[in-house]
C-alpha cells in the first residue's frame, strides 16, 4: 500500500454523494481517526444498512458488510462475536439506525457488543429524497409531511443513556477535531459505543444547515463527568442548544463476547473452532424429540 493510499480511503470508486454533502466531512474525519489509531485495515470491518450515509463503508479500503435496511447492528454483533479480535464499526444514517433499525438499536445496546456505532444524523431521509426521519424536528415541512412533522423527534442520546449504553456521544461533523477525538475514544472504548454525528444534507434539509447547527449546539464543559449517568441523562434531554461531546461512559459492563455462553466455556474465537457434524446431528435429534 502506498503512503497516499494508507488512509483507509478507497479511490477506485465514484462517490455518489452530492457535492457539499456532510458525508464527505465524516469520511475525512473517520479516515484521520482510523489512521491515528494505527489500525490494521485487515483487522477492521465496517457494517452498514441502506441509505446515503450507509454507502460510506464502500468508500473505505477495509472489509465491509452491507446489510439490509435498518439491520447494520445484527451482522456487526455477529462479526464481533465470531472474531473478537476485529475492530467493528457500524455506520449508517439516522433513518436507517433509529427508524427502520430502531428496535435493533435499543436491543443491541442491551446486549453490549464491543462495537462502535457511527450515525450520520442529517435529520432527514436523504436517499429517498427528503421525507422526515425519526430525528426530524417537529413541524418541519417535507414533500411528504406537507403540513409539517407531527411527531416528536427521537432522542438517540437520551435513549442510549436510559438503556445504560456503555459509551454515548454526539458530535457535529463541521467540528472536525472534536469529532475525530470522540470517534477515537469510542473505538478504543470496550463495549457498545454510540457516536451520533450531526451533518448537513444540503439538498433535502435546507433548515438544519451549517448555520443552524452552529447556532443550536454547544460543547459540554470540561468538568462534565461522563461517569455520572444521571447528570448525563439530564444533559441529553436539553433541547436548545443541543450539547455535543461525551455524555456517558461506563467501562464496567461485560460485553456480549465475554458473557455469551459459547465464550464463557471456551475463550477461542468462534471462527477458530471446528464443528463436529455428529454434535449438530445430536442437537437436531434432541430438538426433534423435544418438539415431538
Ligand atoms: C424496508 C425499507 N424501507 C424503506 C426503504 C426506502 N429507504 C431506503 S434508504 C431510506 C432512508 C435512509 O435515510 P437515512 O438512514 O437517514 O440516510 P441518508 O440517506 O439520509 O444518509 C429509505 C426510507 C427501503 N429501502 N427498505
Amino acid at each position: 500500500m502506498t503512503e497516499q493510499q494508507n488512509d483507509f480511503k478507497r479511490r477506485d470508486v465514484d462517490i455518489a454523494w452530492c457535492p457539499g454533502c456532510g458525508n464527505f466531512g465524516i469520511r475525512n474525519t473517520l479516515s484521520s481517526a482510523l489512521t491515528e489509531l494505527d489500525l490494521d485495515p485487515r483487522q477492521l470491518v465496517m457494517v452498514c444498512g441502506i441509505g446515503q450515509a450507509a454507502k460510506a463503508p464502500q468508500y473505505f479500503n477495509v472489509n465491509f458488510f452491507n446489510g439490509l435496511h435498518g439491520r447494520a447492528l445484527s451482522p456487526a454483533t455477529g462479526i464481533k462475536a465470531a472474531n473478537p479480535e476485529l475492530t467493528v464499526v457500524a455506520e449508517s444514517g439516522d433513518g436507517d439506525m433509529y427508524g427502520e433499525g430502531g428496535n435493533h438499536f435499543i436491543h443491541t445496546i442491551r446486549r453490549n457488543p464491543d462495537i462502535t456505532v457511527i450515525v450520520h444524523n442529517n435529520m432527514v431521509y436523504g436517499l429517498t429524497k427528503g421525507q422526515a426521519s425519526p430525528t426530524s424536528e417537529q413541524d418541519m415541512v417535507t414533500p411528504v409531511q406537507v403540513n409539517g412533522v407531527a411527531l416528536q423527534p427521537f432522542n438517540p442520546v437520551a435513549v442510549a443513556i436510559a438503556q445504560n449504553a456503555s459509551f454515548v456521544s454526539r458530535a457535529n461533523a463541521a467540528n472536525r477535531e472534536h469529532t475525530k477525538e470522540i470517534i477515537k475514544e469510542a473505538i478504543r472504548h470496550k463495549g457498545f459505543s454510540l457516536v451520533d454525528i450531526f451533518q448537513v444534507c444540503i439538498t433535502f434539509n435546507k433548515h438544519n444547515n451549517h448555520k443552524w447547527f452552529k447556532e443550536h449546539t454547544y460543547t459540554l464543559e470540561e468538568d462534565h463527568d461522563p461517569s455520572d449517568r444521571e447528570a448525563a441523562f439530564r444533559r441529553s434531554i436539553e433541547e436548545d442548544p443541543l450539547p455535543l461531546g461525551i455524555f456517558y461512559k461506563n467501562s464496567q459492563h461485560t460485553t456480549f463476547e465475554e458473557s455469551a455462553p459459547a465464550h464463557r466455556t471456551d475463550n477461542r474465537p468462534l471462527f477458530e473452532r471446528s464443528v463436529e457434524l455428529s454434535t449438530v446431528q445430536s442437537l437436531l435429534e434432541r430438538r426433534e424429540e423435544a418438539v415431538g
